[in-house]
């Protein structure tokens, strides 16, 4: 197959990355900007490479046209989680999207595999619109902990660099620290409320802050500039004070004066 044609079958698969990556980092912002916790901790994406391509082609015993039809991560995009639990959460999201229809779907999380490799699987198909229209792919979207994320790359690695045949002192080893990576994403469960918390309150008090300081930009233009300077050594107090409540409290009596400067430009406006 020449140059051209790679580029011609790959191109949709490129775009249907680019296109689920705004997706899965979208669902993490709108959590965010409800002051929600995010079950999606990163995702990243790639288009398997031509050189992988014909690594499947060669073990899958399948010819080059048959590309397509046979290898389900031609598009991949890997979803990573901070807790097991929030898993769960993302396959359900998954499930519900009426943009990506569910093609088989594999739970090597309940099932672990002899590697020791842990992931849930989802093949879904996904349509992408080129300017030959329409195209129906297919896409694999690996869901798995940052613990279990970390394990599988450097295992990949090692089989890259063994070609298959790790050894087995290092297969060992390698089961070994899955079985502590099954008990290290446990231990993170039972801290995730408060993990949950802590970054909960942290996003709350970025967009706090951010609001404090838009509001008293704004009140430089129109209130009496001495006025504002003690506003503003009044924020920096509570800020070093770290009591996320008087912050609140402070931003919403911020928020009163602002709007009463507004009120009197429209007044003098009038
Ligand atoms: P790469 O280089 O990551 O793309 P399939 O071959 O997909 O038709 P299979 O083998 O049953 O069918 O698929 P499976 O087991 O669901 O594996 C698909 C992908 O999961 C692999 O793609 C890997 O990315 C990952 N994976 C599966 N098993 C292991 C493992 O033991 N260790 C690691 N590190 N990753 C694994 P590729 O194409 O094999 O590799």
């Amino acid at each position: 197959m020449d140059i051209k044609l790679w580029r011609e079958i790959l191109d949709p698969y490129y775009l249907a990355v680019d296109e689920l990556l705004v997706k899965f980092n979208h669902i993490i912002r709108e959590h965010r900007n409800y002051n929600q916790y995010s079950p999606i901790d990163t995702v990243i994406g790639r288009v398997k490479s031509i050189s992988s391509i014909l690594d499947k082609v060669q073990k899958k015993g399948i010819s080059l046209n048959e590309i397509e039809d046979k290898i389900d991560d031609i598009a991949g995009i890997r979803i990573i989680c901070q807790f097991v639990e929030d898993i769960d959460k993302v396959v359900e999201i998954i499930r519900n999207r009426k943009d990506m229809r569910i093609k088989s779907e594999k739970d090597y999380i309940s099932h672990m595999k002899e590697s020791g490799y842990r992931s849930y699987h989802i093949i879904v198909y996904y349509t992408v619109n080129t300017n030959q229209g329409p195209k129906e792919i297919k896409a694999e979207l690996q869901i798995r902990t940052l613990a279990m994320n970390f394990w599988a790359t450097i295992e990949h690695s090692l089989q890259y660099k063994y070609k298959d045949n790790i050894p087995e002192h290092l297969k060992k080893k390698l089961s070994n620290a899955s079985e502590a990576i099954i008990v290290l994403d446990e231990e993170m469960n039972y801290v995730r409320d408060e993990i949950m918390d802590a970054q909960n309150s942290f996003h709350m008090k970025d967009e706090l802050v951010s609001e404090i300081l838009n509001n008293i930009q704004n009140l430089y233009k129109v209130a009496n500039k001495r006025e504002v300077m003690k506003i503003q050594e009044e924020f920096y107090r509570i800020y070093t004070e770290s009591d996320l409540d008087e912050l609140k409290h402070y931003s919403k009596q911020l928020d009163m004066i602002a709007q009463s400067y507004k009120a009197q430009s429209i007044l003098e406006g009038n």
